[in-house]
């Protein structure tokens, strides 16, 4: 069993298990340089030499326990033939939502145009550098999904006023949202994902009386199809407000928490697996502060299950050798 399984299944505190949202990215100049060639994102994704090299490209640097796929929470979107571009230094772009056209799409269609994503999956999965190691596929939760589809730009730059006023579209959506999140998680899986993570990026901002129909009902009905399949579920539920009340709601089997919460409340209030927090500003310090922050979440789990990661993507400003730093002082904890 790969260390990061042990840590989720037998709850395991005798292994420092480490990887990092975003490792494979912009901070990586063997990244940037596939990517400055490469400049249309999507078409990146979808090209599964590529995609699958740039996903193992950190395990080559760094002594990892996971690679996390080369591919993008908004692959859903494009799937059901709603475009999206990547704009430099504006982020995502969607095309206008055609509620009617998505509903003809069929499951044969959605697979069949994500395939390559597939296809990087059943190559990375196979690579040597993964042996007795993990292979994060993911997706985005519905909620985050639904922000995007909608607003079609980020959420980042303003939800439209308008968002909230349809709610028959909400739902309509919301249904067909989880029908093929649930059909891109069984794909991964079926070809060599060995966790899944949703991601649900925008959570902090559902206020309190809609999370039971925006987060928590529709993504309980994500991590009991995960479980269905026998594979591990770790939710990152960013910026919500109760992070306990949202563990009892889903029932993931390890939560992801953010930076703004303090680990030693969650150590305490929690009692499944945890996973991130640090703050990944931090690798844009120096080697002491990357140390002392490091110890600090390791000694707060220490007798928790555990999995080192960040409270949100490494930032593209970072050195590649603090990462390097970071993960040997995680593994040589004691
Ligand atoms: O080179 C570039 O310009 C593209 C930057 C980039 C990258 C490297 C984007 C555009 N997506 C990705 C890959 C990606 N996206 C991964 C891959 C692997 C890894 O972690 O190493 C993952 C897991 C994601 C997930 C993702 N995409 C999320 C959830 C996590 C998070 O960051 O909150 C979200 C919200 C997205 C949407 C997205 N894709 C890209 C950008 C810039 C954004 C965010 C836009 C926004 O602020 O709304």
């Amino acid at each position: 069993m790969s260390p990061i399984q042990k840590c989720i299944k037998n709850k395991d505190t005798n292994i420092n298990t480490i990887w990092l949202m975003r490792q494979a990215g912009r901070y990586l100049p063997e990244f940037r340089e596939i990517r400055s060639k490469n400049p249309d994102f999507v078409k990146l994704c979808l090209d599964e030499r590529l995609s699958s090299e740039i996903t193992l490209q950190p395990l080559k640097r760094f002594n990892l326990d996971a690679a996390i796929i080369f591919s993008d929470i908004l692959m859903l979107p494009y799937g059901l033939g709603q475009n999206v571009k990547f704009e430099k230094n504006f982020g995502p772009r969607l095309d206008k939502l055609n509620v009617d056209d998505i509903l003809k799409v069929t499951e044969n269609q959605f697979t069949n145009k994500l395939d390559p994503v597939y296809k990087l999956i059943n190559i990375s999965s196979r690579d040597n550098l993964l042996q007795e190691k993990d292979l994060f596929g993911f997706v985005g939760a519905p909620w985050t999904i639904l922000v995007y589809m909608i607003n079609q730009l980020s959420p980042k730059k303003e939800l439209k006023k308008d968002f909230f006023d349809d709610q028959i579209l909400i739902e309509k959506l919301l249904t067909i949202i989880v029908k093929f999140l649930k059909l891109h998680i069984k794909n991964q899986i079926n070809s060599g994902a060995t966790i899944i993570q949703i991601f649900d990026s925008w959570a902090g901002l559902v206020e309190e009386k809609k999370l039971d129909y925006l987060i928590y009902k529709p993504t309980l009905d994500l991590v009991n199809f995960i479980k269905s399949l026998n594979v591990p579920v770790i939710c990152f539920p960013r910026e919500i407000k109760d992070y306990k009340k949202f563990v009892n709601n889903v029932k993931p089997d390890v939560v992801n928490i953010d930076y703004s919460v303090d680990p030693k409340e969650i150590e305490k209030n929690i009692e499944i697996p945890v996973q991130g927090g640090l703050d990944p500003k931090v690798l844009l310090t120096d080697k002491d502060n990357v140390k002392k922050n490091a110890i600090k979440y390791m000694e707060i789990f220490k007798d928790h299950p555990y999995i080192f990661n960040l409270g949100h993507g490494v930032l593209p400003e970072t050195n590649p050798d603090m990462v390097k730093y970071l993960v040997n002082t995680v593994k040589d904890f004691k």
